[in-house]
């Protein structure tokens, strides 16, 4: 692939090189995004993270055929929660809790149905996937060990919750030097005005976190718009 290329994004274009380019998609696991699962046990309306699978499918795609890293990550814990803190798995003082038997399994452990990446963006065999027992992707991971040993620096960011997982990995990713764009329809968030928020914060000052865009407008860059 030619490099580099501009995407047009928020605060102003994102320049980047697609050979040091990796697609992060974040969480998107069944007790988050399906209907039935843990997320929806609790109440939320989950068609906010459904609307981003299907742009976040196109995106995985153009990465794939362009053969650029992609990398996923799991928020989960160890069987035995060894991993999990105990002011994780108290707060909350939910009836059903991480560790519980929920909808899906044992709710965010590992192995379990519900703590699985949805079918629609399941990854590949050589895809990196990201264990991770906190909300950023960073955290007690090798998560920056994977990118360092492909020459990764710019991130494109897309998955679940955008206020929660998405905004820690950006700001974890942020102090850690790499260059990310967030792509709007890509990610989602149980709550409207918490996704209006977490997306107004990455691009707020001259983009403090890094840049904003849509799949469109990336893909549109990547191979002129094939759908
Ligand atoms: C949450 C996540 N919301 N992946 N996890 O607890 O954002």
């Amino acid at each position: 692939m030619r490099g580099p290329l501009a995407v047009p994004a928020e605060p102003y274009e994102f320049a980047f090189e697609p050979s040091q380019t990796a697609l992060l998609v974040i969480d998107m696991q069944r007790d988050f995004v399906d209907r039935g699962g843990f997320g929806e046990m609790l109440g939320n309306d989950v068609a906010p993270l459904r609307r981003a699978v299907e742009p976040t499918r196109r995106v995985l795609d153009a990465f794939r055929r362009a053969r650029l890293p992609v990398v996923h990550t799991r928020e989960g814990h160890r069987p035995d929660l060894s991993d999990c803190p105990p002011s994780k798995r108290a707060r909350g003082k939910l009836a059903v809790g991480i560790g519980d038997p929920g909808p899906m399994g044992r709710v965010l452990v590992r192995g379990e149905h519900g703590h699985d990446i949805i079918d629609d963006l399941k990854p590949l065999p050589g895809e990196p996937v990201i264990d991770k027992p906190g909300k950023g992707a960073f955290y007690a991971t090798d998560l920056e060990l994977v990118l360092r040993d492909k020459g990764i620096r710019s991130l494109v960011v897309t998955g679940v919750t955008t206020e929660v997982c998405v905004h820690t990995t950006v700001r974890e990713a942020n102090d850690r030097g790499y260059e990310c764009l967030v792509l709007e329809d890509c990610v989602g968030s149980y709550f409207p005005e918490f996704q209006a928020a977490a997306i107004k914060m990455i691009k707020a000052q001259g983009g403090i976190f890094g840049w904003v865009s849509t799949s469109r407008q990336l893909l549109e860059v990547l191979e002129g718009g094939r759908p």
